[in-house]
C-alpha cells in the first residue's frame, strides 16, 4: 500500500507526467475512492443492505479527449502495461485479469447508455493507491473513474445516481456477478459519515459515525484477486444465494404473491416479518449440506439443465452447492445491518462492535470466506481491545476492518504489528502501509483544468 495522498497533492504528479507521457497538458482529473464496508457482507448482490465508508486511498485519473473513439490507457506504474482500444457497444475484452478490462468496462456500459453522446476517446493516465485484492474495491474505483473521465472527455453529466446503477452491471463485463456497494458508495459517499446503502431502487443515506472510535484496516498480506482464483469463488456464492431463493420460492408457495427476484424482496413483500424465520423454512426443503444441482432441482421440482440456464450456472462453478448457510448468512447479515444502522443512531458503539464480531462469525463459519491470515488477524485485534474486527469485502484474504477506541489505537497497532506484521516482515517491509486509520472521504469528483 502506498500512503494516502488526497487530489490535492497527487494530481501534480498526474498531471505533469501527463504532459510528459502525451505531449500535450491535460484537460480534466478524475478522482474515484475506494471503500471499506463496516457490515453488510455478501449482501448488495441479493438486494439487501451494506454499510461502508469511502476510504482516503483513491484512483487519480489525468486526460484529454481525442478526437477519434480510440481511449489510450497508461498508468503511473510500470507494471500495468499501456493499452488502446476503440470504444463502441460491443468491445471485445483483453486477456481475463488484464487492468485494461475495467476501463473497457466502464466504456462499454456508458456506450449501451448514452452511446450517442459519447463520439470521443480519451488519452488517459492511472494513479492509483487503492491494494488490488484487498477487499478495498480497487477494481469499481478503476470502474467510476474511466466512467467518469469518459463523460468528461465528451462534455456529458450523468447524475452520480444513475451512474451507481448502471455501472455494476457494466462492471459485470470482467466476469464477477458483483453487486452495486462498491460503485454507489465510490460515487455517492460523504465527508466524515458511514453510508446505508439500499438496492433495486438504490437509496443513499447517510449516517453518523461513532464518536471517540476508530476505524483501522489491517491487511492480511493475502491478495484475493477477483480478476484471479477469487473470481469464482465470489460467483459460487451468488450461485447459491440465486438457488436458494428458487428453494425459499417453492417452500413458500402460494403464500408468495409473485416470484422472488433477490432475496432482498422478503422485505417488501413480508413487511415486518423477521428475515431469519425465511431460514426454518429452508430447512424445511433443504438439508444443511452441499447439494448437487439435480438434487436442488429435484427439491424444486424442476429440470436441473432448466435450472442452470435460468440462473446462469457456469460448468466452471462445479456441481456443490451449500443453500441454507449461504441463506442464513444473508438473512441474518441483513438484519445486522439494520440493528447496526441503530447502533450508530444511538451512538452504541459496543454494541455495533458485537454485530461486527457476529459478522465475521458468519461470514466464516456459514459463508466460508475466511483464510488463516484474516483469522489470525481477527483473534490479534479482539485480544488488542478492538470493539469489533471483522473480514471486509469479498474475503477470501485482503482486509480486516476494526473497531478501535481513539484511547486505544496506539497500543492496538503496536500489539498487531508485534503479532501479525513483524512475523512477515518480507511480505510486508513497510508496516505503515500495511494498516491504516483513516477519516471517510467524500465520493468521486471530476475537476476540468
Ligand atoms: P470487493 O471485496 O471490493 O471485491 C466485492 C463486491 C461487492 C460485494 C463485496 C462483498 C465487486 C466489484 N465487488 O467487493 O459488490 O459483493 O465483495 O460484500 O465484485
Amino acid at each position: 500500500m502506498t500512503e494516502a495522498t488526497s487530489i490535492d497533492r497527487r494530481p501534480t504528479r498526474v498531471v505533469d507526467e501527463f504532459a510528459r507521457r502525451y505531449g500535450r497538458s491535460a484537460a480534466f482529473i478524475v478522482r474515484a475512492p475506494g471503500r471499506v464496508n463496516l457490515l453488510g457482507e455478501h449482501t448488495d448482490y441479493n438486494g439487501l443492505p451494506v454499510l461502508p465508508m469511502a476510504i482516503d486511498r483513491d484512483i487519480v485519473i489525468a486526460g484529454a479527449a481525442r478526437a477519434d473513439r480510440v481511449v489510450m490507457l497508461q498508468n503511473i506504474e510500470a507494471q500495468f502495461g499501456a493499452r488502446d482500444y476503440e470504444v463502441n457497444e460491443d468491445i471485445a475484452p483483453f486477456a481475463a485479469g488484464d487492468w485494461g478490462n475495467y476501463s473497457k468496462a466502464a466504456a462499454q456500459g456508458l456506450m449501451r447508455y448514452c452511446g450517442g453522446q459519447l463520439p470521443h476517446g480519451a488519452e488517459l493516465l492511472v494513479d492509483g493507491n487503492i491494494p488490488s485484492g484487498a477487499g478495498l474495491s480497487s477494481s469499481s474505483a478503476l470502474v467510476v473513474g474511466n466512467a467518469l473521465a469518459l463523460l468528461a472527455a465528451n462534455d456529458v453529466d450523468v447524475r452520480y445516481i444513475t451512474l451507481a446503477e448502471l455501472l455494476p452491471a457494466a462492471e459485470r463485463y470482467v466476469g464477477t456477478l458483483s453487486g452495486g456497494m462498491d460503485q454507489a458508495t465510490s460515487l455517492l459517499a460523504q465527508p466524515g459519515h458511514a453510508l446505508r446503502i439500499d438496492f433495486f431502487p438504490l437509496r443513499v443515506r447517510t449516517l453518523p459515525l461513532l464518536r471517540g472510535y476508530s476505524i483501522v484496516v489491517c491487511h492480511s498480506l493475502v491478495q484475493a484477486e477477483k480478476s484471479g482464483p477469487a473470481k469464482r469463488a465470489y460467483n459460487l456464492r451468488v450461485i447459491e444465494c440465486r438457488l436458494a431463493c428458487r428453494v425459499l420460492e417453492r417452500a413458500l408457495g402460494s403464500g408468495l404473491p409473485r416470484p422472488l427476484q433477490t432475496l432482498g424482496d422478503l422485505v417488501t413483500l413480508f413487511p415486518g416479518r423477521p428475515l431469519v424465520e425465511f431460514v426454518s423454512l429452508i430447512s424445511t426443503q433443504a438439508p444443511d449440506r452441499p447439494l448437487s444441482l439435480a438434487q436442488i432441482a429435484a427439491i424444486i421440482g424442476t429440470a436441473p439443465e432448466r435450472l442452470r440456464s435460468e440462473c446462469h450456472i457456469t460448468a466452471d462453478l462445479g456441481d456443490r452447492f451449500a443453500l441454507m448457510r449461504r441463506l442464513r448468512h444473508v438473512l441474518c447479515e441483513a438484519e445486522r445491518v439494520d440493528q447496526a444502522e441503530e447502533a450508530l443512531l444511538a451512538a452504541d458503539a459496543p454494541g455495533f462492535g458485537r454485530l461486527m464480531d457476529a459478522s465475521h462469525q458468519s461470514c466464516r463459519d456459514d459463508y466460508e470466506i475466511s483464510c488463516v491470515e484474516l483469522e489470525e488477524l481477527v483473534r490479534i485485534a479482539k485480544e488488542a481491545g478492538a470493539a469489533g474486527a471483522r473480514l471486509t469485502g469479498a474475503g477470501f484474504g485482503g482486509c480486516t476492518v476494526n473497531l478501535v477506541a481513539d484511547a486505544e489505537v496506539q497500543t492496538f497497532l503496536r500489539r498487531v504489528d508485534r503479532s501479525f506484521y513483524h512475523a512477515r516482515s518480507a511480505l510486508a517491509p513497510d508496516i505503515h502501509r500495511c494498516r491504516f486509520i483513516f477519516k471517510p472521504h467524500s465520493g468521486a469528483e471530476v475537476r476540468r483544468l
